[in-house]
């Protein structure tokens, strides 16, 4: 169990927030042992003092900065330093807590303030915190020096893993020559890659909070628990406000239901006229008639169910028409960016998506409040391929579940926990590893399905039996059967036959489809083409449509944008099977998709 809850920063009357994005100092520790920032202590000296540092904007992914080869493709520490001038009431006010928080940094960071260590974190995509307030006040006429290392080393521990490999041929590679390498299809950006920021709180403040949703007839429930740090709170007051800002239910206490009279439920884009829908829930401390803190959570009242051949939001059948994305883009690399989330956003919604995964890591918060606001239904995804099942991997894959569900518990948007993507889950311990892993996701959060992705056949799976929803990917007359787009209906269906016969539960198509690089043509098809790509997507969705009455229950294209990926001469500069390009531009496949799921929101939603 962790301790202490993750909300997202936000401020109020007793709140505020401090973004310390922009340009910091920056340094990549180029030395054989990628060693010599902690040899030399350089958290205990301005970073600038140390050596020669670069400007370096957070947050982005170093790698893409620069003309430099070397930190495009580096492995090991990397150094950001940067001063921050703290506002004299945080200092003086004895009664203000001061966190440092980190959205993300990939894969593996230590945080020191003023030189003290405060908190390392391991994992690439979920963000860590340390409280700092007493650093902050030893030497209070001093600006606060913050100092992040971050390694994008990646080991059979890691998660994901990789492997060094050093090349110990003298005679073809020079000395202390090593290669990363890595099984999942994405590059390795590092760095920064979410907001840093300073908030404060109130010295007693809310921690957490969760609520689970629910409602019968016209009533919503909404049933919640808080909990409060740093004291003794006499008092805590929950008001339910509407989208207007209106009263509507109030509670006292760490627990309670909330009941929500004529309930406005959250509804996904397309299914309803006002898709999105969310109340806001103000928690408020009080202590001696007075309030010490005030945090106000956004929430939607839905249900979700899942039978043996339905997927139910408020228990209407819901079909999954979507993508798969990545954090992905020119120059910032993973780098969180709101300029490309809200085109990101547009162009979903004109494709007339309603669902998305967030293949194949959590993505920003930022990302998972959009949804919740747009009706955009999401699949909340950890992990790219797994194929140590050890236990050190386990116990760890544990720690991140805890972190994600913690960190995304209480977004509506959030339908279905996918534990994993494609591991390697025909290996006889994954049976024990993915009955433990979704046992304990369930035990975290009893109202959502779990499922992790497959690319295994349905009677070499050993993970099949725990999944709630199977979701299978295939990419067949592409990786097999190469440019054999008559082959498309036969085995899509035997494969869809044969896991439906094993399991009984509904499917998903979470992945497939084809590389085009754009501008490329050929008639009839050929592979590589924009025209191959439209008529392998058509070929699936002829098969969709003939079991989508019977258990099919989705399809998101695999992607909605070019990515890029390490090199190799399967990519043709990272992987091009987006229906847009890197750049958001459509290629054909978009129109083709468009069409098909404006079609499928009037047959389906
Ligand atoms: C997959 C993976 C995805 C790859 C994709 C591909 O099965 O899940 O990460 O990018 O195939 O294009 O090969």
């Amino acid at each position: 169990p962790l301790d202490g809850g993750m909300l997202f920063p936000r401020e109020s009357s007793f709140r505020e927030v401090k973004e310390l994005n922009g340009l910091w100092d920056f340094r990549a520790d180029g030395s054989p042992n990628r060693n010599e920032g902690f040899e030399k202590a350089w958290h205990k000296r301005q970073l600038a003092e140390t050596g020669p540092v670069i400007e370096m904007p957070v947050p982005a992914s170093y790698n893409d900065i620069t003309q430099d080869p070397t930190l495009r493709d580096f492995i090991g520490w990397v150094w950001y330093d940067r001063e921050v001038a703290v506002p004299a009431r945080w200092i003086s006010d004895q009664g203000t807590r001061v966190v440092l928080r980190v959205g993300s940094a990939h894969y593996y960071s230590i945080v020191w303030v003023n030189g003290e260590k405060v908190t390392e974190h391991e994992g690439g995509h979920l963000p860590f915190e340390a409280e700092i307030s007493s650093l902050i006040r030893r030497e209070p006429m001093k600006p606060c020096r913050i100092t992040i290392a971050v390694n994008n080393t990646l080991t059979l521990e890691t998660l994901p893993p990789g492997t060094i490999q050093y090349m110990n041929d003298s005679s073809r590679y020079p000395d202390g020559f090593f290669v990363q390498n890595m099984d999942f299809d994405f590059f390795n950006y590092a760095g920064i890659h979410r907001p840093v920021l300073l908030y404060t709180t109130p010295k007693v403040y809310v921690d957490d909070i969760t609520v689970e949703t629910n409602f019968m007839d016209n009533t919503g429930l909404i049933r919640y628990k808080v909990s409060v740090q740093g004291g003794f709170s006499n008092t805590l007051n929950i008001t339910l406000m509407d989208k207007d800002g209106h009263f509507v239910a109030s509670s006292n206490g760490s627990s309670g239901v909330l009941r929500v009279v004529d309930v406005k439920l959250w509804w996904p884009y397309l299914m309803h006229e006002n898709p999105g829908y969310l109340y806001s829930m103000k928690v408020r401390q009080h202590a001696h008639r007075h309030v010490r803190d005030e945090y106000t959570l956004p929430l939607g009242i839905r249900t979700v169910n899942v039978t043996n051949t339905q997927f139910l939001i408020n228990n209407k059948p819901f079909y999954f028409h979507g993508v798969n994305k990545h954090e992905d883009a020119d120059i910032r690399g993973r780098g969180f960016d709101w300029p490309l989330i809200v085109k990101d956003f547009n162009l979903m919604k004109w494709l007339g998506v309603n669902s998305f995964r967030t293949s194949h890591y959590p993505y920003a918060e930022e990302i998972l409040q959009m949804c919740d606001r747009h009706g955009i239904v999401l699949i909340d995804e950890l992990l790219p391929h797994i194929s140590v099942f050890g236990n050190a991997s386990l116990s760890h894959h544990l720690v991140v579940m805890d972190e994600l569900v913690r960190r995304d518990k209480n977004h509506p948007s959030v339908v279905m926990w996918s534990v994993a993507n494609e591991p390697a889950s025909e290996m006889p311990p994954a049976e024990f590893y993915f009955k433990t892993l979704i046992e304990h996701t369930k035990a975290l959060d009893q109202t959502r399905p779990v499922t992790y992705v497959t690319i295994a056949e349905a009677d070499m799976d050993k993970g099949g039996p725990y999944v709630d929803v199977v979701c299978v990917n295939s990419y067949f007359a592409w990786y097999f059967d190469q440019g054999r787009l008559d082959i498309v209906p036969l085995q899509l269906s035997t494969h869809f036959e044969n896991w439906y016969r094993k399991y009984q539960r509904p499917i998903i198509q979470s992945e497939y489809g084809a590389d085009a690089v754009p501008g490329l043509h050929m008639d009839p098809p050929m592979m590589f083409t924009e025209e191959y790509q439209n008529a392998l997507l058509q070929s699936y969705h002829d098969v969709f449509d003939q079991k989508r009455n019977q258990y099919f229950i989705g399809e998101l294209i695999w992607n909605f944008a070019d990515f890029m990926t390490a090199q190799g001469i399967y990519r043709v500069v990272g992987n091009k099977k987006g229906i847009f390009t890197r750049q958001r531009q459509p290629k054909a496949a978009a129109f083709l998709l468009r069409k098909r799921y404006w079609r499928l929101a009037n047959e389906t939603g």
